[in-house]
């Protein structure tokens, strides 16, 4: 993320206000009683050609990206881009929020962000909210304006598309594809009178940004989630995107590269009926051990999977599936264990310690021990 723009607005504010005022006397050519107007003028907290910092804060995936997009076009704004990995749901926290400021996120919960929200308003930035992640208790206030949707059928995509009039709607449609919600995305490609073949580009679109927001780190990702908005910023048509960038077609050829190499990894046979994976300590493998699980769960219906990736500070993320035949005891299983949540057919653990991991193989046979 460039700071120099935030840098150079925060330098232009008070402290040069105060020190104006405090000497302007000297240098003043006209009367006293003249000079404190022409002072107050000149010493606004704005001068002319600066402005106060704007903020656009949006999850790195598709569904972020594509708000982002829808919003951008229908008000081309320069705005410092605060994003990250799909994991990065903690954003708001890393912006330095003044007075004045103008503040824009999306697609990462209110809930995540309450104390940076908080400062935020208390400092006198304004904050504009769409979201559809549990939000908890909600936050009113006069500079707050949120568009908060948690019903299961929406993405934060398509509650732009509703505060837009459906005036960018192939974009929403795109990442309502990313975010899974595949039935209603195809609907709503229909009602647009989208052809299979443009369904299926806006589908791809969807399904690969969603997949460049998996890793551990912004380093992990094949493209940085900034650099992505401001190339898609060029396009305000999707399908123009899509002839004259190959960025699809690269992240689609990534994402078999990275799960090419993790079906490369031989399993280690914890129970008959269950499974683990441990994949190297690699970007891809922290890219890909999500969908790799995925891919076990659908190939390989009679097991149960625990995927584990290495993570940098020495944790292991770990993705479980039940065996399809039997969908149930992965979201008790996973917590289990502190960073450990999800469902029944599918869980997570966000860091197993080192020391942990024969507690959770452990745990895993005997959960399913039997085929
Ligand atoms: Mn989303």
């Amino acid at each position: 993320m460039g700071r120099a723009g935030a840098l150079t607005s925060a330098a232009s504010r008070s402290p040069s206000v105060a020190s104006r005022l405090s000497s302007h006397d000297p240098v003043c050519p006209l009367s006293s009683v003249f000079c404190p107007l022409i002072w107050h003028h000149l010493a606004t907290p704005t001068p002319p050609g600066t402005t106060l910092p704007r903020y656009d804060v949006f999850n790195g995936d598709a569904d972020g990206l594509c708000a982002l997009q829808q919003l951008r076009l229908e008000s081309p704004e320069e705005n410092e881009l605060v994003t990250g990995t799909k994991r990065d749901v903690r954003l708001l926290g890393r912006v330095p929020a003044r007075a004045g400021d103008a503040i824009t996120v999306l697609d990462i919960s209110v809930d995540a962000n309450r104390e940076a929200l908080a400062r935020a308003l208390a400092a006198g930035a304004t904050v504009r909210w769409f979201d559809h992640h549990y939000a908890g208790e909600p936050v009113v206030a006069p500079n707050f304006e949120p568009h908060i949707d948690t019903s299961p059928e929406i993405c934060t995509s398509l509650i732009v598309d509703r505060f837009l009039g459906g005036r960018r709607r192939a974009w929403a449609i795109a990442a309502a594809f990313g975010d899974n919600l595949v039935a209603l995305a195809t609907r709503l490609a229909r009602e647009a009178g989208l052809g299979e073949a443009e369904t299926a580009a806006l589908r791809a679109l969807g399904q690969s940004l969603n997949y460049n927001a998996y890793g551990d780190s912004v380093a992990d990702l094949r493209y940085d989630p900034a650099a992505l908005a401001r190339r898609l910023r060029r396009y305000e048509d999707p399908f123009d995107f899509l002839r004259a960038e190959p960025v699809v077609k690269e992240l689609q050829a990534g994402y078999a590269e990275d799960l090419a190499n993790a079906r490369r990894t031989q399993p280690t046979p914890v129970s008959p009926a269950a499974r683990a994976w441990f994949l190297p300590q690699a970007p891809w493998a922290r890219r890909v051990f999500g969908a790799f699980a995925n891919a076990l769960a659908a190939e390989q219906p009679a097991f149960a999977h625990a995927v584990l990736a290495p993570r940098p500070d020495g944790t292991w993320s770990v993705s479980l599936r039940a065996p399809a035949a039997r969908p149930e005891g992965c979201d008790e299983l996973a917590r289990a264990f502190p960073t450990g949540g999800g469902r029944k057919a599918a869980a997570g653990i966000d860091r197993l310690p080192q020391p942990d991991v024969d507690r959770f193989l452990g745990a895993f046979g005997d959960r399913y021990g039997k085929p």
